[in-house]
Parts: C-alpha cells; structure tokens; sequence
C-alpha cells in the first residue's frame, strides 16, 4: 500500500466535517478544556506558514485533550474588519464585504486543507452583523457606565491612511500598517476608559499562569510609578504641579520645565518677555509625536526655551528658580511639568549642561561632575537637604512626603503610563459606533432595540480629505431622529477601530448562535475561562489587556462569570524564511503552505512545523527538513506492512513504548512538541531494530494521531484498528503508562585502577564507556589513584566492570 496523502487527506477531513467528529457540546459528563488561538485577519495573502504554527501546536493539544478524555471546544473564526480590506477594496473598487466573504472562503479551505480539529459549526465572522450587534451592545454598556467619553484631543494622525492611530499602533513614529509618517491633530474622539481598570490588571495578574514575560510587558505597558505631588508657586501667583518619583531630591530641584502644551505658556503670555522664541518652540513641538520627543531624542542634545519674566519658588528653600519649556516633557504624563534635578536625572543633568544651570548634589556619591546619577538603590545618603539630611532615600521619601502633605502643599500619588484607548477611527470598514448627536440632547445612546446598527452600502470609502468618515457623506443614513425627543439627529460616523471585535470573541465561541444575548448565561458558566490561549508576542499589550478590560467590564456588570477571560498564556516564536531572514515578498522567501501540502501532504506540514524548534522561539524554515519529516512518516508507513505478533506489547519494545508516553504526553503539555515527535522517531527506530508487534504499532498510532491525523486515520482502518475498538484513531482514549515501566534499570559496576578494585558505580544498563568513566571519576576513593594521573587507556566490560590505566602526568 502507498502512502498517498493526495488522496488520503481530503477524505479524512471530509468525514471529520461530515460527521462532526470534533463538535463540542455545551454540557455533559466530561471536563470541559477551552483552547484558543488567535483568530486571523482574513487578508488577500491567505494563510501564512506563521499561523500554522501556533493553530497546529493547539490542534496538537485539542486532539489530545479529547483523547484523555475532555469535552475540547477548540473553535475558529474570522476578524474581518479593518484598513487592508478597506484600502484593498478602494484600489480594486470591490466592496470590502465582498473582499472580506472571499478571502474566508480561501482561509477556509486552508484551515481544512491542514486537518485541524476546529468546530466548524461556531464560525464567527467580526463584520457579521448577528456578531457586531454584540460588540455595539457592550459599547453601549460602557457608554452608560461612563466608561465611553467623547473628547478632543490630540491624535496620532496617519498622513497615508488618513486616520487617528492608537498609540500601540505608532511604531517608530510610523504608522504600524503603511510606514507613512504619523503627526498630532487634534479630533474629537470617542474613548474607553481603560486606565479605571489599570489597577486591577496588574494586580489580577498574579493569579494567572501566563509565561512571565507576558506578564512584564503588560505591567510595563501599564507602567505603575508611585511617588507624589508636589506644588511650586510662580511669581504670577499660580501653582505649578509636579509628578515625581524621587520627592526626597526635592532640595536638587534647580529648574523647572513644563511641557510646551502646558497650559501656563498661554495664560503667561502677557508676562513673556521672549514670547515670540517661546511660540516658535512650541510650534514646533507640536510637530513632533511623543516618541520623537522621548524614545528618539534620548541620546540627542536637549532642547528648550527659557519663559523669561515668571520664575518659581522651591518650597523646601524658598530659593526663586527658573521655569523652561522643553519637549522632553509629556503634555500627556503626570501632570505635564516637572522639577528638574540634573544632579540625578540623566535629561536634567542633560539639560542643565546646556543652559548652564546649577547642578546640586543631594543624594551622597552622586557623580555630578561626569554624569548624572541615577539611584537604583535605596542605600544613599542625603545631603544639601536641610532637615532631610543624614537619612537614606528610604528614609527620605516618606519624610518628605509626609512634611509635603503637612504643609498642604504634596502628597503621595501613583501614575499609570496607560492612556485610555481612542476608539474611533474615520474609515468605513469597521463596527458603526451606535450613538446618535441631537442639538437638543447631546449625544443619545441608540436603543438596545435598534441594534444591529447596520453599516450602510456606500459607493466611495475614501476617507475625505478633512480627516470625515466616508460615512459623513451618507446623507440618509447620518440623518435620524434623536431616540430621546424626536428631533432631528445625527447619527455618529465614526467606526469602532480593529481591535473591538476581537475583545470579546471568545466569548461568542460559547454560544454563537444566540439572538438574545452575547452568549447564554449557562454557556458562559459551562465555558469559562478560557483554559489555554495561545498567542502572538506583538498582542500582548494590545489586544491582550483591551480584552482582559472587556471581561472585567462584563465581570463587573454581571454577564461573565470570572473575573480574568484566559487561565493560562503561552507564545509561539516566529517562522522565519530559509536562512534564518524574516519572511517577506520583497526577499522572495515566503513559504506557502499551499505549496507544502501539495508536494508533501498536511500530515508532514504539521509534523515539520512542530518539529522545526522551540515553540517559544523563533525557528528558519528548512526545505530539508520538510523532506527528513515526510521520510519519517513513509517509514511509520512501511512498517505496517511488517508487523508481526499480536496484540500487546512486544517484550523488547516494551519499556521504550512506556517511556514514549510519558514523553509525548508530558511533552504536548510543555509545548515541548519537537523533542515529542524526536521521541516518536526514537521508537520507530527501535521498532525497526526489534521487530514490532500489532499492539507495539497501535500506541505509536495513538501518540502520532495528534501530529499526522490524516495519514494515521488511514492506517488505524486499513489494519483493522478501527473495527476492533469501534471508532477513529482520534476518538480513542490516550494511552496510559506504566511509571515503573519508564525507569532504566540500572547495574553496578567494579571500577579498577591499574587493574586493582578500587570502587564500584551504579549506571544505567548498557551505558557507555564514557558516561561509565565520567562516573567513576565522582568516586572519591577512585579519585585517591587518579589524581595527578594520566589516564592512558580504559578498559570496559559492558554492565560488569571498568579498569583505569593511568600513568603519572608529566
Ligand atoms: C524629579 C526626579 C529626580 C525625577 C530624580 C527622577 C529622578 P516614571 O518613573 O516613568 O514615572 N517626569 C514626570 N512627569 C514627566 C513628564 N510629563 N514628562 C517627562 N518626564 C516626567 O518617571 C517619573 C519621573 O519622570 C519624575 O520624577 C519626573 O522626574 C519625570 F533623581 O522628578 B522625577
Ligand atoms: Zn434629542
């Protein structure tokens, strides 16, 4: 019999569908295990070889959960709004839906093409409206929790896609998507109040088995600093308020800077006496993003203007300091002004070299002539500060703070770096956001009723070039009547941006057909959490905390059951091309998939995309080793046309098949899936070696029927497997192993030394001279005759004993 996985393959995934091998039932007897991969964007480019890896490795997991024994939901779906359809449909002039139903259709057959175990019957599709309907109605929600505000203010605005951008996707100061650069515009925006939930995202991490570096990017993504607040009175008679971490360097402040928005630079303007060199700065401040300001503009000479004619006061000195602007200062963090402490702040003491200004040690040791000192520990001294000197910045800091709140004039705070999220974007292509403007009422939430709030059927979607929504152009649809009096209205045309969708779709997958709410209640609580996600590294502190937001938000209003949507976290490495280079069009070296499975089957895709690396680390792709994978599946091939024996297990392969399960079982656990399928190529070989029995060849089956499905459906049923035990080689029960069956025996062994018994070792059986040496070697009494000694010769009888001929060295 050949092995023709042309043939073999599209038969297995046909009887899968057909039969609903892998529907999941909301309910029944069994553990419930939820695993979850990322659903992709549906782009023209079809699927990529780098979402095979992370679908295959939870196809891997699902196919062998089911087999120890859980009810698997392991679903699929598609999240389809968003700019490239969009700026696709605009060049081609298809309409995006269009655009959108055919690349599912492609992603489909691709999904199907690699046999993975999805419910195929909880297909979700973002742009649907049944799904929108749901992602409008928690918008809703939040709008009337107060936790969806429409403000003003400045965004990041894409020059190319002519759209507001979220901070996370300004990469570089380029737009994430097309490279083009980014500037700030102000734009009134719709925004979630994510930072009310800053908090309780940290602190919910503790309890949650995510890998630890997911785990650090989103606390620093949220980036908690505690320190406080302290007031500095101008000579205008105003009060300029500071965030600082360091309050105990407070006798150090010799300057002031506030950012160049702050809104002083205005209310002083009568008092510049340099106003115009003040207006040109911040003219050209406004210029730059944020991350020019900062991340680039790190190691490159600080920039700033004095405000000459108002100074301010250190309140623990009362000496008069200078005020500047610069925009080393963030409009957008703590309060937008800072003390400046050059003694011990790198861009202070940057700063003050340039203009000249006092540096003053307060924290002993200090390197004020060289450099600034930044403390990273609490063990320095203060000195130059009155009443705080002596104490340690530890000690410091509460004194401070402390006196500060005494005076009225501090007190203690914490910062989040985390901004609230912009929702709104100005293209069509995206979930219409459901409020309407009345001149009379404001803006009016539409009526749960009303909802879907259908995207209309326009002719053009390009942007208009004021920076509209190509909705703005909609006349009979932006026009309504106001759901509270009547009167006319507006409705809003702004869209809800990419990442709406996604923060709640997991939930869908419980219940997607549901017409009266998100997800049945019972559902909710027979689902949830979701067991294991796994996911991209580049999600981490975007879609990953937008959606643990969600939930806490459908927590806290009683939809959802757990506080935290996923248990646990695990991340993929990346494929790269040939080579060890990203994969790209422009090098010519994208694999794609379409290509492997016809030259070499799904099964040994699969089996080469796991067997390529380290889950968590990114791997070369490898033609050869696509080859050595498929010679290893002919060989499981052929050697079920040598079986020999009945069934059971062989006595010679006996122990090597106990300890392969203990390995693969422990090893799709660990996401170890390479040195799975190394131990499953370790017992083929054996097999070869001793000779191998029906039983012998049924568990190899079993271990593999994760990897390679197709290929073992096709001989589980052609060697009778699937008459005997009633069912499919997927829909069998994991094998078991016996533990006392998985430790090597071991025997002791006589060490000489020239001959002479000098000690013995206990060693695994059969092992080899060296690790037989290397071990006699630990032997403190053979050490006594080795010492000093060459060993010149070894002389080993296999499992009995080993003679050391030494000499003395030289
Ligand atoms: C005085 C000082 C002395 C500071 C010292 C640091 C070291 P994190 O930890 O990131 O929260 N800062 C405050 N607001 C700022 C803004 N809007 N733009 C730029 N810098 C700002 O950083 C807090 C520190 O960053 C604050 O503490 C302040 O400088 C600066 F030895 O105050 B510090
Ligand atoms: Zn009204």
């Amino acid at each position: 019999m050949k092995y023709d996985f042309a043939s073999i393959e599209p038969k297995w995934q046909k009887k899968w569908r057909e039969e609903k091998t892998f529907a999941a039932a909301n309910g029944g007897d069994k553990p419930k295990f939820y695993g979850l991969v990322e659903f992709p964007y549906p782009s023209g480019q079809g699927l990529h070889v780098g979402h095979a890896r992370p679908y295959t490795a939870m196809d891997v997991v699902a196919r062998k959960k089911r087999m120890d024994g859980y009810n698997v939901l392991f679903p699929m779906g598609y999240d389809a709004f968003g700019l490239p359809t969009e700026n696709y449909a605009i060049k081609n002039h298809i309409h995006p839906a269009q655009v959108t139903h055919d690349n599912i259709a492609n992603f489909t057959k691709q999904l199907q093409m690699l046999g993975y175990s999805f419910d195929w019957d909880r297909v979700i599709n973002t742009t649907d409206p049944e799904y929108y309907k749901w992602t409008q109605w928690i918008f809703l929600q939040l709008y009337q929790k107060g936790l969806a505000y429409k403000t003003t203010m400045p965004v990041n605005w894409c020059t190319s896609c002519k759209c507001v951008l979220a901070n996370e996707e300004v990469v570089e100061g380029v737009c994430e998507r097309c490279g083009a650069p980014v500037v700030r515009k102000e734009k009134s925006q719709w925004m979630l109040k994510i930072t009310e939930y800053a908090q309780r995202l940290i602190d919910d991490l503790d309890d949650l088995d995510f890998i630890e570096r997911v785990k650090i990017q989103q606390k620093n993504w949220i980036g908690r600093s505690t320190g406080a607040e302290v007031t500095f009175k101008a000579t205008t008679g105003d009060d300029i308020v500071v965030f600082t971490t360091r309050p105990d360097t407070l006798f150090g402040a010799t300057y002031m800077v506030i950012s160049p928005e702050h809104a002083y630079v205005a209310k002083w303007a009568g008092q510049l006496t340099n106003l115009d060199e003040v207006q040109a700065y911040v003219a050209a401040a406004a210029r730059k993003s944020d991350f020019e300001r900062t991340e680039l503009a790190a190691d490159k000479e600080k920039t700033g203007v004095e405000l000459q004619g108002v100074r301010a006061v250190n309140p623990v000195n009362g000496k008069e300091i200078p005020i500047f602007i610069s925009d080393y200062v963030l409009a957008s963090y703590g309060t937008g002004a800072i003390m400046a402490v050059p003694a011990h702040d790198t861009r202070d003491w940057a700063f003050a070299k340039k203009f000249g200004l006092p540096i003053v040690e307060v924290v002993q040791g200090g390197n004020v002539q060289e450099e600034a000192f930044t403390l990273k520990d609490d063990t320095g001294i203060m000195v130059n500060s009155g009443f705080l000197d002596g104490l340690t910045v530890k000690q410091a800091i509460p004194t401070i703070t402390k006196w500060l709140t005494e005076q009225g004039i501090g007190h203690e705070q914490v910062n989040y770096k985390l901004r609230d999220w912009v929702f709104s974007r100005q293209r069509y292509w995206g979930e219409p956001i459901p409020m309407v403007w009345c001149d009379q009422c404001g803006w009016v939430p539409l009526p749960e009723e009303q909802l879907p709030l259908l995207l209309p059927d326009v002719k053009s979607y390009e942007p208009t070039d004021n920076g509209e929504s190509p909705l703005a152009h909609m006349t009979d649809w932006v026009e309504t009547t106001c759901p509270h009096c009547g009167g006319p209205a507006r409705r809003e045309t702004d869209t809800m941006p990419q990442w709406a969708g996604s923060s709640w779709y997991f939930l869908r997958y419980m219940d997607p057909h549901n017409q009266e709410a998100l997800a049945s209640r019972e559902a909710l609580d027979y689902w949830s959490p979701v067991d294991w996600y796994n996911g991209g590294m580049e999600h981490t502190t975007l879609h990953l905390l937008y959606s643990r937001f969600w939930h806490k938000f459908l927590y806290d209003l009683g939809v959802v059951p757990t506080k935290e949507p996923y248990k646990k976290r695990t991340s993929h490495g990346m494929i790269l091309g040939e080579g060890g280079e990203k994969m790209s069009k422009s090098r010519g070296n994208v694999v794609n998939p379409n290509d492997v499975v016809a030259e070499f089957g799904a099964d040994t895709m699969r089996l080469y995309i796991m067997f390529i690396g380290d889950f968590e680390k990114a791997a070369a792709w490898s033609a050869k080793a696509v080859k050595g994978c498929k010679r290893f599946l002919d060989r499981v091939w052929n050697l079920s046309e040598q079986l020999a024996g009945e069934k059971g297990y062989s006595k010679a392969n006996e122990s090597a098949i106990h300890k392969a399960i203990k390995k693969v079982s422990e090893d799709i656990e660990a996401m170890k899936f390479n040195t799975a399928i190394a131990a499953l190529m370790a017992l083929v070989n054996d097999f070869y070696a001793n000779g191998c029995s029906r039983g012998d060849y049924q568990a190899l089956l079993l271990m593999l029927s994760p990897f390679a499905p197709h290929a073992v459906e096709e001989l589980w049923e052609s060697l009778g497997f699937a008459g005997e035990t009633g069912g499919m080689a997927c829909q069998q029960s994991w094998p078991a192993y016996d533990a006392s069956k998985t430790v090597d025996a071991e025997v002791q062994m006589a060490v000489q030394v020239g001959g002479k018994l000098r000690g013995t070792v206990t060693v695994p059986l059969d092992s080899e001279q060296d690790a037989v040496v290397a071990e006699a070697l630990k032997d403190p009494k053979v050490q006594k005759f080795t010492e000093g000694m060459d060993i010149v010769k070894v002389i080993l009888v296999k499992n009995k004993l080993v003679n050391l001929i030494v000499k003395p060295k030289k």
